[in-house]
């Protein structure tokens, strides 16, 4: 049971100074809560979140967008969303998909040649520097169309988009090494690794599960395909993962919820009448030693081609002693290392325990080849009570975890209770549960999983909002919602709607950390970071004809577009290259031209390009998209495109 008065007598005790604030104000609060319904814990809760206006917030979150295929930025303590982050879905605002740079990148995500214009976003992640937030890099990947894509926080805008060769789904990514120099992507539904079609009756020899150790410049913030590879792994479903750090860095850490090779009917291998993906009691932990397998993939005869990328076919991996499975309570979700490295608490949905595995008794069982058995693919299985620091029963449906800076603190999502749960790995011991509202997937703690978590609040990522909101139709808003972690007990301070789509996983770091420009060097392709083929000054702009080819370099600055007209026949080619010659802050010109889908939104200094076949004859005006001076809605000019 909670301790409920308990709670809410400490916050009381919290509301002194608001009490005496209100007498100080001589009544206006205590009619303000009146007319409002607040009571004191209300105002206190409030107090917590406001912003005054100009005042900035302490964190910025990294929210997936789930199947918009976008992410959001928000701030904490306030709840107030800062961004959208366009990755795998058009977004007109910022052009993206609508000026030929930012299309050029969102097409780096087709998939065998084909446009795929969705993603299903799950799981953000931060680069790091020995294990800690560096603020320069955020990654994501695509469960549907499986994909990760390099989002750079100098200006937040997506700058890289790897389709992942061999998967047809996946779901454990992204996760960076504790340096960047690799994310790990781990498969989700066991596929053929080539583009052929294999009957699920070959499942067992056909299908395979895998994690592709990309390896990441972290430099230039891209990923590199040809240093990446990926390691084979049976046909079990493979879900979330995450990178060893500390002692266990190294090492790559993935659970798996299908060990019954269950295909939906057709059980290949096992006993008849006993069907479905969750009949064993326990399923697999994969425990990989990803930096060796990388060495190992720099030598051609360890390594297969398949659709020109490397693979590590099981029996290596196993021979070079880099790969492991440990049972773990079946159909687990979350696997989540602590800030040190040694412990790995992993958490299945079907089970009301969280299991806490030690590095250090699977790194001796390993050394000391100390195997309980092995898999129908030959996989060295490590006992589960040797690896075992211990099991906690902590309720209904845990998910995920986050930790805090409290030694052996960790906050837990409770699904099917609806409740995050506080309790100690170390000492296995339940601390304190919180309700949200309602059915929590992930939670994310401030740094909550990088080596250095921050502690002060945790937001639950609630899957249904249910009764939470203004009621808007049959589609209900997200809920995200913030607690305060910093007292004995936690306290759930607010809700946020969000309109977006599913918020699988959120990630959040301290502000101070990020540090993104206001503006861009004069000319610059912001996709490249390098001087954009259109850069434009104030002088040089001019039309250029080459056959039919019509190109045009244009400038914008407050309050005219030069040229202020452009003359085509119909039938020509028109190339725009257009430079914003702003230098002031925040004095961004988007560009349209009127019927032919092409946007770009310009930020000072940068170049873009648009291109379209001038197809239709007639009078086109085009014009700056953003109020940007009192003579905005002059900054305009014509294309005329007439019949020759
Ligand atoms: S998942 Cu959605 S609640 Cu894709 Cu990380 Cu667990
Ligand atoms: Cu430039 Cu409006």
């Amino acid at each position: 049971m909670k301790p409920v008065l308990g709670k809410i007598s400490s916050l009381l005790l919290g509301t002194t100074l608001i009490t005496s604030a209100l007498a100080a104000t001589d009544g206006e609060l205590a009619k303000v809560m009146k007319d409002r319904g607040l009571s004191e814990i209300d105002v206190v809760r409030a107090a917590k979140t406001y912003n005054p206006t100009g005042v900035k917030d302490k964190y910025v979150v990294f929210s997936s967008g789930g199947q918009s295929g976008q992410m959001l930025v928000y701030g904490v303590p306030s709840m107030r969303l800062l961004k959208y982050i366009a990755v795998f879905t058009p977004e007109p605002w910022q052009g993206y998909g609508y000026d030929k740079d930012s299309l050029e990148i969102l097409r780096q995500g087709n998939i065998r040649g084909r446009e795929i214009n969705w993603g299903d976003t799950h799981h953000p992640a931060l680069s790091e520097t020995d294990g800690k937030y560096d603020g320069k890099w955020l990654v994501i990947n695509d469960k549907a169309n499986p994909r990760i894509a390099v989002i750079d926080l100098e200006d937040f805008e997506t700058k890289q988009i790897v389709p992942n060769p061999v998967f047809k789904s996946e779901h454990g990514g992204a996760f960076f090494t504790p340096n960047s120099d690799h994310i790990l992507e781990a498969a989700q539904y066991a596929a053929p690794f080539d583009n052929e079609y294999h009957p699920i009756e070959d499942y067992k020899e056909t299908y395979r599960g895998g994690v592709t150790v990309w390896k990441f410049d972290s430099k230039i913030g891209r990923i590199i395909p040809k240093d990446s590879f990926t390691l084979e792994l049976p046909p079990y479903m493979q879900d979330l993962s995450d990178s060893g750090k500390g002692i266990s860095d190294g090492w790559g850490f993935t659970n798996s919820f299908n060990t019954e090779m269950y295909t939906g009917g057709i059980e290949v291998g096992m006993p008849p009448n006993e069907a479905g993906m969750s009949r064993n009691d326990t399923d697999f932990l994969h425990v990989y030693n990803w930096k060796k397998l990388y060495e190992l993939s720099k030598d051609p005869k360890n390594v297969k081609i398949v659709n020109d990328h490397k693979i590590i076919p099981i029996e290596i991996a196993v021979k070079n002693d880099a790969l492991f499975l440990i049972p773990e309570p079946k159909s687990p979700h979350g696997v989540d290392v602590d800030p040190t490295g040694q412990y790995l608490v992993v958490c299945g949905k079907l089970d009301t325990h969280a299991s806490v595995y030690d590095f250090k008794k699977i790194q001796k069982l390993i050394s000391n080849k100390e195997y309980a058995g092995k898999d129908p693919f030959g996989i060295p299985i490590l006992d589960m009570k040797k690896s075992l620091h211990g099991q906690l029963e902590l309720g209904l449906g845990p998910l995920h975890n986050q930790y805090s800076p409290v030694d052996g603190e960790i906050y837990t999502s409770l699904y099917v209770d609806s409740q995050v749960v506080k309790w100690n790995f170390k000492e296995l011991k339940v601390l304190d549960k919180e309700n949200v509202h309602y059915n929590i997937g992930h939670l994310a703690g401030m740094e909550g999983k990088s080596a250095d978590p921050q502690g002060e609040y945790i937001i639950a990522l609630n899957k249904l909002s249910i009764d939470r909101f203004q009621n808007v139709g049959p589609l209900h808003p997200q809920n995200h919602q913030l607690i305060d972690i910093s007292g004995k007990t936690m306290d759930l301070l607010v809700d946020m709607p969000l309109p977006l789509g599913e918020p699988h996983q959120a990630v959040a770091i301290r502000a101070e950390k990020l540090h993104p420009h206001v503006r861009y060097e004069m000319g610059t392709n912001t996709k490249t970071g390098e001087q954009h083929i259109g850069k434009t000054l104030a002088g040089q702009e001019r039309i250029e004809r080459n056959g039919n080819h019509v190109t045009v370099y244009a400038t914008l600055v407050r309050s005219h577009i030069n040229p202020e007209r452009i003359t085509v026949n119909k039938g020509d080619k028109v190339t725009i290259h257009m430079t914003n010659l702003e230098r002031a802050q925040d004095e961004t010109h988007g560009f349209t031209v009127d019927n032919f889908d092409v946007h770009a939104s310009l930020e000072p200094g940068e170049t873009s390009t648009i291109e379209f076949n001038a197809d239709i004859e007639g009078v086109f005006p085009y014009y700056c998209t953003e109020f940007c001076s009192a003579l905005h809605l002059e900054m305009m000019g014509y294309l005329m495109v007439k019949d020759p």
